[in-house]
């Protein structure tokens, strides 16, 4: 196993959008391993490949106390199933020590596949919901602080830059 290293904000590479996966092999399985120590090392709870600089539709999460429930999602795909939204205060690996207000859709059906290609469905609310909208949002090049205010971003843009600076 390896922990792999997080990019962060503003990083252009995190802005590439990844491809699907169409081999599920000991290489998928190796990486969903790696992502999982990683997000783990970092204590995150959700992962996507874009923010390890893979660009694979590979998504990562465990909403537990624990640890004891990691999730994979390959390929994932979301459908709001309602109009109603929710809002909540997020966070992300790639852009540490902010966290901001975002809305969503609070109740969406999700479509995946594990290591093995199998295929399933979930319908997900709450903190799960919220989670795979922003772990889906990275696979397409997009972090949360692209749903708040310039602002807000270009604060946040500015001090992550200084702080990289200063750790050079
Ligand atoms: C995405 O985020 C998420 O700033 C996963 O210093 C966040 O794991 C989905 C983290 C909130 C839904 C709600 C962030 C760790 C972890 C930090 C994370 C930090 C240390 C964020
Ligand atoms: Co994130």
């Amino acid at each position: 196993m390896a922990k792999l290293s997080i990019l962060e904000f503003p990083d252009a590479r995190l802005r590439t959008v990844a491809k699907p996966v169409t081999v599920f092999d000991a290489e998928l399985e190796q990486l969903v391993q790696d992502m999982l120590e990683t997000m783990y090392d970092a204590n995150g709870i959700g992962l996507a490949a874009t923010q390890v600089d893979v660009h694979k539709r590979v998504v990562v999460m465990d909403l537990s106390e624990d640890a004891s429930e990691p999730r994979v999602f390959i390929n994932p795909e979301v459908e709001p199933l309602t109009e109603d939204l929710h809002r909540y205060d997020e966070g992300c690996l790639s852009v540490p020590g902010f966290y901001e207000t975002v809305i969503r859709p609070e109740r969406v059906k999700v479509t995946a596949q594990n290591e093995k290609g199998e295929s399933y469905e979930l319908i997900a609310e709450e903190l799960l919901a919220v989670c795979i909208q922003h772990e889906l949002d990275h696979l397409n090049g997009k972090l949360f602080v692209d749903h708040i205010s310039r602002l807000k971003r270009d604060r946040i843009r500015k001090k992550l830059e200084k702080q990289h600076r200063l750790s050079q």
